[in-house]
């Protein structure tokens, strides 16, 4: 608990043996539950996320976007707070990113890594990602540092409001998109953050998941991706009204 709010953190993991000691290394106890959504792992990341405690839930379709979206629906904490499994993310900043929230009453906070990295980034990451940011200023008109991170901090009923397509890596710039365009529903924020090494192995595939997510803003942008189901039923829990008391 933090603040009063019950905190659920959520981590997409395909083979993340390696990171997850990291991960739970340094968590702060204000997390109430931790959801692993284990997308076809061939090691040893289910048993290490249930040694650790976690919640693992098997999503067999593989994608990050898929698994999100399965480990999103079994969350039940006012506030979500994301990550990936390989330790990139600084679990240090989550009580800031929750004061921040709480304090100044933010819906959904996505987080930038544009700034900091203890190593210096690939530059075909910094200039994808840069190209993708500036794409989606060109298609949809609003401005994002980073629109591949994938650290995000929201309230739960946030998610009744989004149209979540994207069963890929495009996930990440959806739920950003869908988030920070409805503004007079939703406050949304982009602050910066930490990003270290990853511990294990890379899952992105640079060229492709690069045009397969350019590829993605221009079919979101022309409607061409139709309606997905909302992860939280508005009528499910009357959240909003709990999380704006
Ligand atoms: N790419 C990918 N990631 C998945 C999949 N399923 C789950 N994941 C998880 O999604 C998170 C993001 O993948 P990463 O390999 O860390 O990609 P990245 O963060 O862009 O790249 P790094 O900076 O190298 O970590 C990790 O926790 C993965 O384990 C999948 O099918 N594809
Ligand atoms: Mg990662």
């Amino acid at each position: 608990m933090y603040k009063n709010h019950r905190i659920s953190l959520v981590m997409p993991c395909y083979n993340e043996e390696r990171g997850l000691p990291e991960v739970y290394r340094d968590l702060p106890s204000i997390v109430d539950e931790v959801i692993v959504a284990d997308n076809n792992s061939t090691d040893r990341t289910a048993e290490i996320a249930r040694q650790f405690g976690a919640i693992v839930v098997t999503e067999t379709k593989q994608g990050y976007g898929a698994a999100y979206k399965t480990g999103l629906r079994r969350a039940t904490g006012d506030i979500i707070v994301t990550m990936d499994g390989d330790g990139t993310y600084q679990r240090n900043f989550i009580p800031i990113l929750l004061d921040v929230m709480i304090d100044e009453g933010f819906d959904f906070i996505t987080c930038d890594r544009t700034g900091h990295k203890d190593k210096p980034s690939n530059w075909l990451r910094v200039f994808g990602n840069d190209v993708l940011n500036l794409f989606i200023w060109l298609l949809f008109w609003f401005r994002v540092r980073d629109s591949q991170s994938g650290m995000w901090v929201f309230r739960r009923w946030v998610l009744s409001h989004l149209n979540l397509t994207s069963d890929g890596m495009a996930f990440s710039e959806e739920i950003k998109l869908e988030a920070m365009s409805k503004k007079a529903l939703i406050r949304s924020n982009e602050l910066p953050i930490y990003y270290k090494e990853r511990h294990g192995v890379s899952k992105l595939r640079i060229w492709r998941d690069g045009f397969y997510n350019l590829f993605f803003l221009f079919r979101k942008r022309f409607g061409m991706l139709g309606k997905a189901p909302p992860l939280v039923e508005p009528g499910e829990l009357n959240l909003q009204k709990e999380a704006k008391a």
